[in-house]
């Protein structure tokens, strides 16, 4: 994957409080296009294994669970300079910190449930992008 693309999830709570439709709006309305689209569950290993660079982290176990308790939509995302603009496009890791009109500000409830991820590099970009997709389900 090159670096123009970065990967992202709508995380359970986002999920489960509707907010889907408003979120992909406001990625497209940002300029990225969506080059893979799945509505998708993870099972505990998968989140372990997703999450691994986290896990002597006091709240790994709570990150576990949460990302597993519903459905969550993944997505490969395409614009120049994709990876940084879509970090701030999503506000900061805690909502009450994420600046206004951000993803993070709009639709997350708190640190931990903080309704979306965004990849923090290209190359991890590139391995989140393939953990959940594969090359024919990529456009
Ligand atoms: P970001 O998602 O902004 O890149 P990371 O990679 O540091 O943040 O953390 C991954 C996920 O772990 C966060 N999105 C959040 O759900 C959870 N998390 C991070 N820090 C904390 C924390 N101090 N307490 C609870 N959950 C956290």
């Amino acid at each position: 994957m090159s670096s123009n693309r970065t990967f992202t999830m709508i995380k359970p709570d986002a999920v489960e409080n509707g907010h889907i439709g408003a979120i992909l709006e406001k990625i497209n309305a940002a300029g990225f296009s969506i080059v893979a689209l799945k509505y998708t569950q993870l099972s505990i290993s998968e989140a372990e294994a997703f999450y691994a660079v986290h896990k002597e982290r006091p709240f790994f176990g709570d990150l576990v669970t949460f990302m597993t308790r519903g459905p969550i939509v993944a997505a490969i995302l395409e614009k120049e300079n994709a990876v940084a603009d879509f970090r701030m496009l999503i506000g900061a890791t805690n909502p009450s910190e994420a600046a206004e009109g951000t993803i993070r500000a709009l639709y997350a409830t708190s640190m931990g449930e903080n309704a979306v991820h965004g990849s923090d590099s290209d190359e991890n970009a590139a391995i989140e992008g393939a953990f959940h997709f594969s090359g024919r389900e990529i456009f």
